[in-house]
């Protein structure tokens, strides 16, 4: 079974990495997919947030990244995908999840949602603190993949000269 594993990851976190983990070893081939969004002011363009998904998921040889716009199950459709993964953190998560599984079930009755629930260490983590984090001058080496810290480290200093 082929899995999409689509969201904005605008940085991938280790909370993203560690449902990517788990999903590959769950499914055959797992896509993530970054979606294109014109109407959001990203920190990384796709392509840096493609290449830092790639470097972290380079040990995982059923991985594969993309990116996509439109709807998620018409990419899902066209990649031949049966189930779009998500991750659940809290009751705040699943309110938008379930509304965003419903909604997909009602566009393709072929596609599932499959959702895992976060791991305990990662419960509190998102891209936004990470960004939140990092603007203020905090430390975010425990938070995301090493080269995804330099990056980030690096876009703060820009920003502040
Ligand atoms: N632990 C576990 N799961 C996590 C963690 C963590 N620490 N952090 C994030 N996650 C999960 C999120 O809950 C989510 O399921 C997934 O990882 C991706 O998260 P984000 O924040 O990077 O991505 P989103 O949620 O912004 O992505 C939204 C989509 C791009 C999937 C959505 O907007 C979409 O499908 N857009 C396309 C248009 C469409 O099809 N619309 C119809 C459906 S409403």
């Amino acid at each position: 079974m082929i899995a999409i594993y689509p969201g904005s990851f605008d940085p991938i976190t280790l909370g993203h990495l560690d449902l990517i983990q788990r999903g590959s070893r769950l499914f055959e081939k797992v896509i993530v997919a970054v979606l294109r969004n014109p109407n959001k002011m990203p920190l990384f363009s796709v392509q840096q947030r493609q290449e830092q998904i790639r470097l972290s998921t380079a040990h995982l040889p059923n991985v594969e990244v993309d990116s996509f716009d439109g709807l998620t199950v018409n990419y899902a459709q066209m990649q031949q995908a049966q189930v779009l993964l998500r991750g659940l953190r809290a009751v705040s998560d699943f309110e938008v999840e379930l509304q965003m599984a419903h909604t997909n079930k009602t566009l393709s009755t072929q596609i599932e949602t499959v959702f895992l629930a976060t791991s305990n260490e990662y419960s509190f983590l998102s891209s936004s603190v990470v960004k939140e984090i990092a603007r203020f001058g905090g430390s975010i080496d425990h938070l995301v993949p090493p080269h995804v810290a330099v990056d980030i480290y690096q876009c703060y200093a820009h920003q502040q000269t």
